[in-house]
C-alpha cells in the first residue's frame, strides 16, 4: 500500500485507522511527540500504549518526579520513557510547543493542563505553531449503526465562531477528511431546523455557506446547511421530511454552531454511547492531540494514532 495523499482508499472504522497509523509507523518510523504535561495517568497509558506499538516516540514534559511515580503504578518501566522537567502546566505547555515548533518533534499532545492554556501556547506568536489560518477542533467518531467514520467540529477550541470563522472550521475539517481517502466529504450544518428561519442567524448563515460551497467558493465537498441531526444521518428521517438533498442521510462531517453544542454532543457520545473516538487540532503547523483531561485512554490512544496519520499525510511546514 501506498502512503500517497491520492492513494488510499476512504478509511471506514477505527481498526483500519490504526492499520494505517501502523503502516505510516511502519515504513517511515514512529513520530515524536511532545506532550505538556503528562502528569496523569491515562495520558502515560495511552502514551506507552502508542511506544509499544511502534507508532510513536513520547517525549514526556512535567514534573519527573509525578511522571515516574503514575508510570510506576502503572507498571511502565520509566527506562523507556524521556522525561523533561517543567515547574508547571504553564511552562510544560511552552516547552512541548517549543519542541515542536523547532523540529524536535512531530506532534503535540495536551497532558493535565487546561485546553485554554494549552492553546495559548500553540497560538503564541513567538514559539507557536500558528500557519495564519484559523486553528479548530476536530473530532472523528465510530458509532454502532453507522456504516462509517463520521467528523465533528468545533467542540473544543472555537468558543462563538462567525461566518468567516465558520467557514475555515469546514475546511479543515474536509482537509482531515481528505487525508483520511474520504473525499468529496459530505457536510452538514447542523440546525435545530432544516429551514431557513431568518430569526435563528445561525441557520441563515449556513445557508449562505451551503450557497458558497455552491458556487464553488469552499473546494473538495458537498456542503449543505441548515441540516437537524436527524435527516443529517438518517436516509429515512431526510425521507419522511422530504428533504432533497445530497448531504441528508449520509454526512460525514457534522458541523455544529458553537462550542457548548460540539462539547456536549461529543462528552454525550463518549460517556453514553461508549463511541470511539479520536480529536485533533487542524489549522496550525503539526497535529495538536486535544483530548478532555478526563477523556478515556482509549480516546487518547487513537489521537495520537490519528496525529501520526496526519503528520505523514499533510504537508506540514516544520520550522
Ligand atoms: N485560530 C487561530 N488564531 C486564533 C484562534 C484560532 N482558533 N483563536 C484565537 N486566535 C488568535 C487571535 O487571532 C489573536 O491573534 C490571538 O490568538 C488571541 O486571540 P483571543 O484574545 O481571541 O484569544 P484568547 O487567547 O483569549 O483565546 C484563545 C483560546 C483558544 C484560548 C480560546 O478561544 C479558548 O479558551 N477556547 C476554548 C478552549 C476550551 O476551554 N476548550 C474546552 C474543551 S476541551
Amino acid at each position: 500500500m501506498q502512503l500517497e495523499f491520492r492513494e488510499i482508499e476512504p478509511i471506514k472504522s477505527m481498526n483500519q485507522l490504526l492499520d494505517l497509523a501502523r503502516l505510516v509507523a511502519q515504513v517511515k518510523g514512529p513520530k515524536k511527540v511532545a506532550v505538556a504535561a503528562a502528569t496523569e495517568a491515562h495520558v502515560i497509558e495511552a502514551v506507552n500504549e502508542a511506544r509499544i506499538e511502534g507508532l510513536i516516540e513520547p517525549i514526556l514534559f512535567g514534573n519527573p518526579e509525578r511522571m515516574r511515580k503514575i508510570a510506576q503504578e502503572l507498571g511502565i518501566s520509566v527506562e523507556n520513557l524521556d522525561l523533561r522537567p517543567a515547574r508547571d502546566p504553564e511552562e510544560a505547555a511552552e516547552l512541548a510547543t517549543k519542541a515542536v515548533s523547532s523540529g524536535e518533534a512531530d506532534i503535540l499532545m495536551k497532558g493535565l493542563v487546561h485546553s485554554s492554556e494549552f492553546l495559548r501556547a500553540a497560538l503564541n506568536r513567538e514559539w507557536g505553531l500558528r500557519t495564519g489560518r484559523l486553528l479548530s477542533h476536530v473530532l472523528v467518531f465510530e458509532a454502532q449503526g453507522y456504516d462509517r467514520l463520521f467528523f465533528m467540529s468545533d467542540g473544543a477550541m472555537n468558543i462563538n465562531p462567525g461566518l468567516k470563522e465558520k467557514i475555515q472550521i469546514v475546511e479543515n475539517a474536509v482537509t482531515l477528511a481528505h487525508a483520511l481517502g474520504i473525499n468529496p466529504p459530505r457536510v452538514a450544518l447542523l440546525a435545530a431546523v432544516e429551514v431557513v428561519n431568518p430569526e435563528m442567524e445561525t441557520a441563515v448563515e449556513d445557508a449562505i455557506i451551503a450557497k458558497m460551497a455552491d458556487r464553488g467558493q469552499i473546494k473538495g465537498a458537498i456542503v449543505d446547511g441548515p441540516l437537524a441531526l436527524d435527516n443529517a444521518v438518517s436516509e429515512e428521517a431526510a425521507r419522511i421530511k422530504g428533504i432533497k438533498s445530497p448531504v441528508a442521510g449520509k454526512a460525514d462531517i457534522l458541523i455544529v454552531d458553537n462550542i457548548d453544542v460540539g462539547n456536549v454532543f461529543y462528552k454525550s457520545l463518549i460517556y453514553f454511547a461508549r463511541v470511539r473516538g479520536a480529536g485533533i487540532i487542524m489549522g496550525a503547523r503539526a497535529p495538536l492531540v486535544l483530548t478532555s483531561r478526563a477523556d478515556p485512554e482509549e480516546v487518547k490512544f487513537l489521537s495520537l494514532a490519528l496525529a501520526v496519520v496526519l503528520a505523514e499525510r499533510l504537508p506540514y511546514v516544520s520550522a
